[in-house]
């Protein structure tokens, strides 16, 4: 029986990697750490939670890394832990680089000193491209970040890069493009969409608030994404693959698609901060621009070319923008 430990294993995508991994008959060990609310909500829905270690694990502590590391020599490591909140970054870059940055670099190390046969999974992250140099983004695209939270992805994608080339450790990384579920942190536009138009819906809300409404980005589906980092794991060689859908939507579109899910149709009016979205029928205000969602600086589109994963390890990204949607206006957790 393989051994696996996931970092991050309380987030939308730790939980459905130990899914996956439970499903393959790994033995699977996830890292929490200590918290004075109940973190395991995710794996409790997907009624996973007693069939998992959960090992007290935190991404800052190098002694609490090297000594789990050493202990369990795990088959495979999969970091999937993160300041994973963009504009959070901006407000928190210094401990967005010591957790997203610095943490990978302390579990890389560890595994080098103590555990050098593990593999390594590292969730790269499309933000790397930031203001892409080119469209659509591949692995040899130049990364241009735009936020503490992407140079922190730049420098950990760097090191586990590195730590392949001077140490020979399997270490994958997947560079990954928004993917979301119904999992999805609240914070996340997709989620926050979605959460806002069930309750305006249901009367509970009286209309959505948000920032930047043309952003584009390439939206996939976390299971199908948590498949290509195990098929990442299994292949030949550690390599580095890009994973998107290989499509580009804006926020804009998102909104009409999920009010669309209720029988709303939006249309807009005006422009700027004071452009709002209306509903067709009633001609009532369901959308407001608040300047507070803004962020420094902007990723203005994202769009991926996930040939090489699909050549390499025969991953194909079956949902799309629309079933996403539906998926997410369904599943209620
Ligand atoms: P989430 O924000 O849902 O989960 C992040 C996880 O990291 C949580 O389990 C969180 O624990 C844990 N964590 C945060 N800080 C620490 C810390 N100091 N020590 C230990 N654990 C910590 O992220 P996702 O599941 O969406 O993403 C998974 C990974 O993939 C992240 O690294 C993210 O940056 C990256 N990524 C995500 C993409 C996406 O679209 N979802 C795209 C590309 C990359 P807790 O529950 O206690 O907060
Ligand atoms: P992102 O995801 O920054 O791409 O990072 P997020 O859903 O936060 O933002 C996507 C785009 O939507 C715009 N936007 C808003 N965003 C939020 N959160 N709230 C709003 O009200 C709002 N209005 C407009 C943003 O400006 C942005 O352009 C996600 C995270 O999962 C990262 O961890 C991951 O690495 C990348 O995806 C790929």
């Amino acid at each position: 029986m393989k051994k696996a430990f996931i970092t991050g294993i309380t987030g939308q995508d730790g939980s459905y990697l130990a899914k996956l991994l439970l499903e393959k008959e790994y033995d699977v060990c996830g890292g929490v750490r200590r918290s004075s609310v109940d973190t395991l909500t995710r794996l409790k829905y997907l009624k996973i939670v007693n069939k998992i270690k959960l090992l007290p694990f935190e991404i800052l502590d190098y002694g609490d890394i090297f000594d789990i590391i050493k202990k369990y020599q795990f088959d495979e490591v999969y970091n999937l832990a993160s300041q994973s909140f963009v504009k959070v970054s901006f407000d928190q870059p210094i401990y967005t680089t010591e957790v997203t940055g610095l943490g990978t670099l302390r579990i890389l190390e560890a595994i080098r000193a103590v555990s050098p046969h593990t593999k390594f999974y590292q969730a790269s992250s499309s933000e790397m491209f930031g203001a892409a140099v080119e469209t659509p983004q591949k692995e040899t695209t130049i990364f241009n970040p735009q936020s503490p939270y992407g140079i922190a992805k730049t420098f950990a994608h760097h090191a586990s890069e590195l730590y392949r080339r001077a140490y020979d450790i399997f270490a994958c990384c997947g560079i990954l493009f928004n993917h979301e579920s119904p999992l999805r942190g609240n914070e996340f536009v997709t989620k926050k969409i979605v959460n806002a138009v069930k309750a305006i819906n249901e009367g509970k809300q009286d209309h959505l608030e948000v920032g930047n409404l043309n952003a584009k980005r390439d939206w996939g589906f976390s299971p199908e994404y948590c498949e290509a980092m195990y098929l990442m794991m299994q292949h030949k060689k550690p390599d580095s693959f890009v994973i998107a859908t290989g499509e580009t939507h804006t926020i804009r579109e998102f909104i009409e698609l999920a009010f669309k899910f209720v029988d709303i149709n939006i249309v807009w009016e005006g422009s700027g901060i004071n452009e709002i979205g209306i509903d067709k029928n009633t001609n009532r205000t369901l959308i407001k621009i608040n300047p507070i969602f803004f962020r420094p600086a902007e990723v203005n589109i994202l769009r991926g070319d996930a040939s090489k994963a699909k050549r390499e390890l025969n991953w194909q990204p079956k949902v799309k923008i629309e079933k996403l949607v539906e998926i997410m206006m369904t599943e209620d957790f």
